[in-house]
């Protein structure tokens, strides 16, 4: 090789190195630490010329290298490690057992503050010198710290004034994945299951490794990792060895591993005659069956459980409660610290009046019957994760058994993984909203943090939108979901817009014009997706089973409640489901403040008007226009609002990675149809019961009711 053709090669080597495909796939996420622009590095390296960072366990040492990398790659300078502060700017990081002598500094009793799992980051002076110290009680409150760290670093923070203290207000924050072992993932929208079962334990794919790393940047240590709609081999010793496996390369990352287990199992794979709670032989499988998943994973932290609901079996096959079945799994837990989340998500096989009921209905009266290592799992609302739901009335209803909150991180009801919508605004609604349980400020956050009732085990989960896409989530946006989910389960106080400005500056950068136009897009873009799906309160419009696209026409199911009519209630008098004391009276299951809010339609909010009410067409709105017109005023709202997306999104061509940039602007047209087919079937559904005109004005759809009626999607993702 003449030395004109290797320096070519050497330079097509750097290129393919320093741009390789997963940078600009998103693989990376927001932790790609890019090159930040030069004055803003400038200004940072004087302050982190020398890392002092005794490490002393495989998470310090993690910490360690994401700080030495992500330094290299923002500001283009490694810190030199060093023992001692240097006179020029150190990153110190450690903890009371690994720096003694930072813990008797003022910045010491910052740690009295952090708990466990938190941290602190403070820029002070150490011995006349210029530093930045990360500090926590654990090694994994470092490796929180040094992450966001890093996000201070990438949000083009000032860091000579920086003081953070920070715990988490949620003990387990969990991911729920709803993965098969055929790697299948039920409503899952971004490929398979991440884990590949079959060629786990020997081959460790070292996606294992960047998907541990992504939850602990985001504070997440817990993963669930089987579906709820479980199947009882999860819990066979081959693949308990399997299981271990990942909880071996989660581990230093703060993760503990969980199960789904099958209520049934111990017919499946124990034998036995019956599952009933109570049979002692039972409990005896139970019990030996979490002692040997003890043995595989020592630190295994517990159950999540579905139970009489959609055809899953559980205690009331047996006549026996909810409770009884929790607690019959907790006693075989308790020995081990482990913690079993039992589903408030239930059936009963009769239908009911109103499903919303249902799970109030059930739990409500085993309040104190659970175990102490219990914890309810209640979704955010009382009929299915759909774009938009009151708070679920359990909320403050159940003061003496833990509450945790389960959010739906994958866009099962928002569109799959073809819609951008940002969910930070869904999540943080639910957890803002005042159940009044004890009087105001009696937030649904303040259930789940247990700061309301004094509970102390707290917990929350997402149910994960992750999969094998390159990306992760499907739609490069959807990550900015994962990445809330994380923010809000470490402080559900926190803001929605700061978070998503914050992932917006972590994944694209700094660029001012830029973050100006596309927080405001995200911020808004739910709100879009309910305006063209399900305005005005109304919910469980989708397609059947699969539930693609719009079904306002689903009826005679096997189950009432599973049918759009069931919700709707449509017919020529008006449309709404009355959920007052005229009712169904799933109204009464609220505190009488918040009945209060909702059982007048004349002041009820609009974005909840039809989940609780039954109203005329001609009904006047606050606005004083009429119901009908309002109705179709927001389906063709949500369609213009994501044609101005698609504006603001093409004002940023050259601003971000061009494979992205198509990517999104694709996927927004997609949308933008999407949104169409919503719309114009659900208005001429409607209309045909209002009888009213679509306003002027507006556009008529391009085909008669009966073509989207006829519309047929095969091979549906998630299923
Ligand atoms: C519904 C999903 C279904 C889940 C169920 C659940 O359609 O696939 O199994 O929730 O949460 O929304 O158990």
């Amino acid at each position: 090789m003449n030395p004109y053709t290797r320096i070519l090669s050497f330079l097509a080597g750097v290129c393919l190195y320093s741009l390789p495909v997963a940078a600009q796939s998103g693989y990376r996420l927001w932790l790609d630490f890019k090159s930040l622009p030069t004055e803003t590095a400038d200004g940072y390296k004087q302050r982190l010329t020398a890392l002092l960072f005794p490490v002393a366990n495989q998470t310090d040492s993690i910490a360690k290298q994401e700080l030495l990398t992500a330094l290299d790659g923002l500001l283009g300078q490694r810190p030199t490690s060093v023992d001692t502060p240097q006179k020029t700017g150190t990153l110190i990081v450690g903890t009371p057992a690994t720096l003694p002598w930072l813990a008797g500094e003022a910045i010491g009793e910052h740690l009295d503050h952090m708990g466990e799992e938190g941290y602190g980051i403070h820029s002070t002076t150490i011995n006349g010198s210029p530093a930045t110290v990360i500090l926590a009680n654990t090694s994994k409150g470092v490796l929180y710290g040094a992450y966001a760290f890093l996000g201070l670093l990438q949000g083009g923070e000032d860091i000579t004034q920086v003081a953070i203290t920070t715990r988490p207000k949620v003990t387990l924050r969990l991911l729920n994945h709803w993965d098969n072992l055929d790697r299948t993932v039920e409503r899952g929208y971004a490929g398979f299951s991440l884990w590949d079962w079959h060629r786990l334990p020997g081959y460790r794919d070292p996606r294992y490794t960047d998907y541990a790393r992504a939850n602990a940047s985001i504070g997440i240590n817990g993963t669930v990792l089987n579906n709820v709609n479980a199947n009882a081999l999860m819990l066979t010793a081959p693949y308990l060895e399997k299981a271990a496996a990942l909880a071996d390369i989660f581990r230093p990352y703060g993760i503990k591993v969980y199960l789904s287990a099958r209520f049934s199992a111990p017919i499946e794979l124990g034998g036995l005659a019956d599952a009933d709670p109570l049979n002692p032989k039972v409990q005896q499988w139970w019990n030996e069956k979490v002692a040997e998943i003890y043995r595989y994973i020592p630190d295994f932290g517990g159950f999540l459980v579905k139970a009489n609901s959609e055809g899953q079996p559980g205690p009331q096959n047996y006549g026996r409660s909810h409770a009884d079945g929790a607690n019959m799994l907790a006693d075989a837990l308790e020995p081990h610290n482990g913690v079993v989340m039992w589903r408030a998500f239930v059936y009963d096989d009769k239908e009911p009046d109103d499903r919303a009921k249902q799970a109030y209905n059930e739990f409500k009266p085993l309040d104190g019957q659970f175990r102490g290592n219990v914890i309810v799992q209640v979704k955010n609302g009382a009929i299915d994760f759909q774009p938009r739901e009151p708070f679920h009335p359990l909320f403050g209803a159940m003061p003496q058994t833990p509450l945790m909150m389960e959010f739906q991180i994958t866009q099962e009801y928002l569109g799959f993984a073809t819609n951008l919508a940002y969910l930070g605004t869904l999540f943080s609604e639910t957890l803002q909203a005042d159940t009044y349980a004890d009087g105001p400020q009696s937030t649904v956050a303040r259930v789940v943090d247990g700061s309301l009732t004094g509970q102390s085990l707290t917990a929350i989960a997402g149910v994960a939108n992750t999969g094998t896409a390159t990306n992760w989530t499907g739609h490069p946006f959807a990550q900015a979901n994962w990445f809330a989910y994380g923010q809000l389960a470490w402080d559900p106080e926190a803001d929605a817009a700061t978070i998503a400005e914050d992932w917006l500056r972590r994944t694209f950068g700094n660029d001012a014009s830029l973050i100006g136009a596309l927080l405001p897009l995200m911020m808004q873009s739910r709100e879009a997706v309910v305006n063209y799906m399900t305005p005005l309160g109304l919910h469980h419009l989708m397609g059947w089973s699969h539930h693609y696209g719009p079904g306002p026409w689903i009826k005679d199911k096997q189950r009432a409640d599973w049918t759009s009519v069931y919700y709707h209630q449509a017919d020529k008098d008006g449309i709404g489901f009355d959920r007052t004391a005229s009712g169904s009276n799933a109204l009464g299951q609220y505190t009488p403040e918040v009945r209060k809010r909702f059982e007048d339609p004349q002041t009820c909010p609009d974005e909840y008007l039809l989940w609780f009410h039954h109203l005329p067409w001609d009904f006047r709105m606050k606005s004083g226009e009429t119901l009908w017109e309002t109705l179709c005023g927001h389906y063709y709202g949500g369609v213009a609002e994501v044609a101005g997306m698609q504006a603001v999104w093409e004002a940023q061509r050259g601003k971000v990675d061009s494979t992205v940039f198509q990517e999104v602007s694709d996927l927004l047209a997609v949308q933008h149809e999407e949104a169409i087919l919503w719309r114009d079937a659900c208005v001429l559904y409607f209309q045909q019961f209002s009888g009213m005109p679509i306003p002027e004005g507006l556009e008529q759809p391009a085909h008669p009711l009966e073509y989207y009626e006829h519309l047929q999607f095969h091979f549906v993702p998630g299923i």
